[in-house]
């Protein structure tokens, strides 16, 4: 039995969401969804929260679960909406707990414990999660973060930001806790399912050259064409290919905003006295 799969992919931060459902139970999951975030108004929407709720309404699914690849440095999560919304838990790696004590002093985040706790569920390699009549497997991917997993479903695999399209290549791997070598032997690890499997991405940039934007491929396609990590390029070159591009990126425009609102599974921080939420800059921290 296969997932039924549906993909919103948000323009402001090339994100893809996922709502994925079992056809026979309507129970589904939401993967990797996004809160909209105006940096220039620092306005929050859910507009694109909306849309995944609207077409789960439409077709009377029920959403069970909210899956979170990993603690995104890009876009802040809808997570924390989401729950609140449907009741669904949010799940994340056990290594999260890596990602809160790496930040909790970038941010002095006084208050944020570092156990986990703020999120539903975290899971472990090997693990799996019930979605009606099918299992999502998780599997450890760590090396863009530390604490990035891959969920697989039947011969669906959600990579998060390992891989991306072929043409594109593989996520940066300079984050705190992001290591080359570790994505590297991450991506093997998925590359060695069966050829056909099919890979949804959680980002696409559109690589030069290509005019739409693209986020499911196969593990054969990758391995044929990927730039980065098709077959016949080791670890070594891999590390020396990624560490020299990683040189040339900057930070993403939404880090910090993002940082400190996903280790607290996407809830915004405590309001203040006057019942105001407010971000953090800390200055000369990355
Ligand atoms: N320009 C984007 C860059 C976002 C970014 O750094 N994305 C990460 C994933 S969170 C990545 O791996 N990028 C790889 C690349 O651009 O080569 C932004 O500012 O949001
Ligand atoms: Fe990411």
């Amino acid at each position: 039995m296969r997932p039924q799969i549906e993909a919103f992919f948000d323009t402001a931060t090339f994100t893809v969401s996922y709502l994925v459902a079992d056809p026979d139970s309507g129970v589904a999951a939401v993967i990797d969804p996004v809160l909209d975030y105006d940096p220039k108004s620092g306005r929050t929407a859910t507009r694109s929260a909306d849309a995944i709720l609207a077409a789960a309404g439409k077709q009377d699914l029920e959403i069970a679960w909210l899956l979170e690849t990993h603690a995104h440095a890009d876009h802040l999560s809808a997570g924390a909406y989401l729950r609140e919304t449907t009741g669904a838990k949010v799940v994340i790696g056990r290594n999260i707990t890596k990602v809160q004590r790496t930040f909790r002093p970038v941010f002095n985040l006084m208050d944020l414990p570092v156990d986990g706790s703020d999120f539903d569920r975290l899971v472990e390699d090997g693990e799996t999660i019930e979605l009606g009549g099918l299992d999502i497997e998780v599997m450890y991917t760590p090396g863009h973060t530390p604490a990035c997993v891959s969920y697989r479903i039947a011969d669906a695999v959600f990579v998060g930001d390992t891989l991306f399209m072929p043409d594109y290549g593989t996520a940066r791997a300079d984050f705190p806790g992001g290591d080359a070598r570790t994505l590297y032997r991450s991506i093997r690890r998925i590359l060695s399912l069966p050829p056909e499997t099919r890979l949804f991405m959680c980002h696409d940039y559109k690589a030069p050259g290509r005019e739409t934007f693209a986020w499911e491929t196969t593990v054969a396609e990758q391995r044929a064409r990927n730039l980065h990590v098709k077959d016949g390029i080791g670890e070594d070159e891999f590390v020396a290919l990624r560490t020299s591009r990683d040189g040339t990126l900057d930070m993403p425009v939404l880090i910090l905003p993002s940082i400190q609102v996903n280790v607290r599974a996407g809830r915004l921080p405590p309001p203040e006295q006057n019942g105001v939420s407010y971000l953090k800059i800390p200055l000369n921290q990355l």
